[in-house]
């Protein structure tokens, strides 16, 4: 690794802020910069790039290629200048030019190109595909507006625009010189010529995807990989000669068109809507990039016939599924491959990663929709689709109820998940409990026909950003007692920790550590937001996207039990509680905006009631996003991973607080089943249901009304929410929905089912808190263990597993 000194650069620096944005230093306002800090290792970078993609190129590799729709990337700087191994030299030379390096860092927005844990694991797998030195690109696109900003306005969410690019765009470099065309709409026809079908395609409109790429710089490495964002232009400027000659409306619907495409980030998390926008974005963003691999493997191979043996197309969930049809498209209508060939080749190369198992989050194409956008493609999905059911109906001999659940196309939809299942070589779910629904329900039928196809790997994140860089206590913790910075590049290493289990003094460390990162964090939620949060009681916290899955309103609905218990008897015995809450709701999603402003009413009535000073405190922290998580990690106690079972596919927030010492309060569900498995009964707070218990109840009948009915604890809670907690203001529709169903299903998620024993180990956790030493041991055993919920090892597993790809 090349190394740079503070003065090497602090003049690096000075130089770009005269020659991009003329100024001196004295000159330089925190914006100018930043962007300078940015473009010093943008240029780094930039150089490692050149050199990672000749080393690839020379060696022929085979390639990665990381499809999402979602990056969650948040904030380069710091990370970046970590990476590099120039954080220390960083920060020096700010300081040294007068800037505050902590202010510096602040300014740099969020890049929010995602949801939730879908968009912040491709994040994570950048890092540790690049770090692990496998030749890798990420693709998506180069949205204007980034996932909304949340102000809570009179407790309710209201969305504001993300115009993140203002700054963001200081790590991106535009390559048009690697634009690709991306067409839509129009007519296909077939013309027979020497013996096979040519189609000719007209009256299609043209958008050009204009590659703006960052580049990802790896740990302890001068490998260097790319995230390649795809923004949206129109071929034509509007032209106002052609006002007159009728062409006028077309171009600039033209105009209009392609520049909507990449404008907005859909917020909607595990939710599918049929809308012709989403569809574009993902053709858009997938021929372009299908297109660009093909055309940079011609220029390196010259012929297609090899394409499987160097690339692997690995698709975040179906959202990127047209890739599928649009690689046969190229080898068919451009190569001029039969079917055969180009199906060998395609099915060689792409591989889905399933990541929910939500119903509602299953996308399903209406066939008008694809046919009348992309009427080429339409054409080739049919073709696979009659084959596919062909199989189908041998297979299952004629079982028509197998082949429907199975089929591509039915009732008139594109099925994306069976599009995949048919035409990948690897199917994988993303925690082993996850995995096995997969098998054994989901996928059940298919799974039957080709059993190896049907994988695990386990989610993992990035733990050099979610524990070393954001927690340096706890980081120089671990390094004390494993050695060094081993753990780095060895996550396995972090067992070494538990050599320290009963030494006094290092379970001291763990408690001071904790209190301290609860100290800043709350100075920092005083400074923002001028709330101040009790550091003496436990902090207890549930961050996720708001669902009803994952169950906040179990959550509340205790804390509510709380608070009457408390006013009840003031005397009660109990460990002092801060709830912190941190989630976006989907705009449209009425219930889960309903749920934040219930928990914002809760926190209003339990912070300002004398009888919960100093025992019981609720906060909703607004706009949770990558880099408050950053902030709330550290600072965590108890971690609320308390989703129905069986529906979680993973989760990976569960694994950041892992991570960073926090205890975890949760059910069966995801990967906890796997944190289960690395900490035992002692070192966690399970209650619940598991997932197959859910299911047999579900089977057996499920009467939310009995379990209310026969809980006073429960009757009480529906109580306060039917009475409102200011006039006007009542939850009885939320009641409404558990106790009866309110026309649908009452208590889809079965909270009822699991209050008394979600009760029962809250209060362990409380119990447990009491004892410091205890407690400080397991929050000691929960980061030794946590190692293997590093992406390093997830990644591995891909590249060993799924990729065949050689790693560091
Ligand atoms: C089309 C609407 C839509 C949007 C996003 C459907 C589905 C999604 C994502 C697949 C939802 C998602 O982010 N799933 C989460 O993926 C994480 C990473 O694997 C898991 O840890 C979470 O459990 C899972 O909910």
């Amino acid at each position: 690794m090349a190394e740079y000194t503070k003065d090497q650069l602090a003049r690096l620096i000075i130089g770009k802020l005269q020659r991009n944005f003329g100024r001196t230093v004295d000159q330089a306002h925190l914006i100018h910069m930043f962007k300078a800090c940015a473009l010093v290792l943008r240029d780094i970078m930039a150089a490692h790039g050149s050199t990672s993609e000749r080393l690839t190129h020379v060696a022929h590799k085979r390639q990665v290629h990381y499809l999402s729709m979602e990056f969650l990337m948040g904030r380069s700087l710091e990370k970046n200048a970590y990476n590099l191994g120039v954080l220390e030299e960083l920060k020096e030379a700010i300081e040294f030019l007068g800037f505050d390096s902590g202010e510096l860092f602040e300014t740099e927005p969020d890049a929010g190109l995602g949801n939730g844990g879908l968009g912040r694991l491709a994040a994570c797998y950048l890092d540790s595909m690049t770090t692990l030195e496998i030749p890798a690109t990420g693709y998506s696109i180069c949205y204007e507006l980034g996932i909304f900003k949340q102000k809570i306005v009179d407790g309710q969410q209201v969305e504001l625009a993300d115009h993140w690019l203002d700054l963001g765009d200081a790590w991106l470099i535009t390559k048009v010189d690697e634009t690709e065309e991306v067409r839509f709409g129009g007519t296909v026809e077939y013309n027979w010529k020497d013996g096979r079908n040519y189609p000719v395609y007209t009256g299609y409109t043209s958008v050009l995807a204009i590659p703006k790429d960052m580049e990802i710089a790896g740990y302890g490495t001068e490998h260097t990989n790319t995230l390649r964002l795809w923004d949206a232009k129109s071929p034509t400027p509007v032209d106002m000669s052609l006002y007159s000659s009728g062409d006028y409306l077309k171009a600039v619907e033209q105009q209009a068109m392609a520049e909507v495409i990449a404008k907005v980030l859909y917020p909607d998390d595990n939710h599918y809507e049929g809308k012709s926008l989403r569809l574009r974005q993902q053709y858009f963003f997938v021929s372009a990039t299908v297109q660009s691999i093909v055309r940079k493997h011609r220029e390196e191979y010259g012929t297609l016939r090899n394409f499987h043996e160097k690339h692997v197309i690995q698709i975040n969930d179906t959202h990127p599924t047209l890739a599928i049809p649009e690689l046969m498209r190229i080898l068919l209508d451009e190569e001029g491959y039969d079917w055969e060939e180009a199906w060998n080749i395609v099915t060689h190369t792409v591989a889905y990663t399933n990541h929910t198992v939500l119903a509602e989050a299953l996308e399903r194409w209406p066939q008008s929709l694809v046919s009348g956008l992309l009427p080429r493609i339409w054409d080739i999905i049919r073709e696979i689709a009659a084959r596919y059911q062909r199989d189908l109906e041998a297979y299952f001999e004629g079982d028509m109820g197998r082949v429907a659940r199975n089929a591509i196309i039915w009732d008139n939809e594109v099925r994306m998940a069976n599009l995949c299942i048919c035409a990948c070589y690897a199917v994988n779910g993303v925690s082993a409990l996850h995995s096995d629904i997969l098998r054994k329900d989901v996928f059940f039928d298919a799974c039957q026909r080709e059993p190896a196809k049907f994988k695990n790997v386990t989610n993992g994140i990035d733990h050099r950003r979610w524990l070393s860089e954001i927690n340096p206590a706890l980081d120089s913790l671990i390094r004390d007692c494993t050695g060094g910075d081993g753990y780095l590049l060895d996550p396995s290493r972090m067992q070494l920790l538990e050599d320290y289990a009963d030494d006094a003094g290092v379970l001291e460390r763990i408690g001071q550590i904790k209190a301290e990162n609860k100290r800043r964090f709350a100075a920092y939620v005083e400074k923002e937001h001028g709330i101040l949060l009790n550091t003496d009681a436990m902090f207890d916290v549930q961050v996720k996207r708001l669902h009803e899955y994952k169950r906040q309103l179990l959550n509340v609905i205790h804390i509510i039990y709380l608070y009457l218990h408390m006013k009840e008897n003031p005397n009660f015995d109990f460990t002092p509680r801060t709830y912190l809450f941190g989630a976006k709701a989907a705009p449209g999603y009425y219930l889960a905006k309903r749920i934040i402003r219930l928990i914002n009413d809760v926190s209003k009535r339990v912070n300002n009631d004398p009888v919960c000073r100093d025992r019981l405190q609720v906060y909703f922290l607004e706009n949770y996003r990558v880099s408050l998580a950053e902030k709330l990690m550290p600072a965590s106690e108890l971690s609320e991973q308390i989703s129905t079972a069986g529906k979680e596919a993973s989760g990976t927030g569960n694994m950041k607080f892992m991570m960073n010492g926090a205890l975890t309060i949760g059910t069966l569900d995801g990967a906890n089943v796997e944190m289960h498995q690395q900490v035992g009964d002692d070192n966690i707070f399970l209650f619940g249901l598991t997932a197959s218990e859910v299911a047999d109840l579900k089977q057996r009948g499920y009467y939310a009304y009995d379990y209310y009915m026969s809980n006073p604890d429960l009757k009480w809670v529906g109580k306060l929410l039917n009475d409102g907690f200011e006039e006007g203001n009542n939850y009885a529709d939320i009641t409404r929905r558990l106790v009866t169903g309110d026309g649908g299903m009452a208590d889809e998620y079965m909270l009822f089912a699991d209050f008394e024993s979600y009760k029962a180990a809250q209060q362990r956790a409380g119990a447990t808190y009491r004892d410091q030493k205890k407690w400080n041991r397991m929050s000691l055993i929960n980061v030794a263990r946590s190692g293997i919920f590093a992406a390093d090892r997830s990644i591995r597993d891909y590249a060993d597993d799924i990729w065949n790809v050689p790693h560091r």
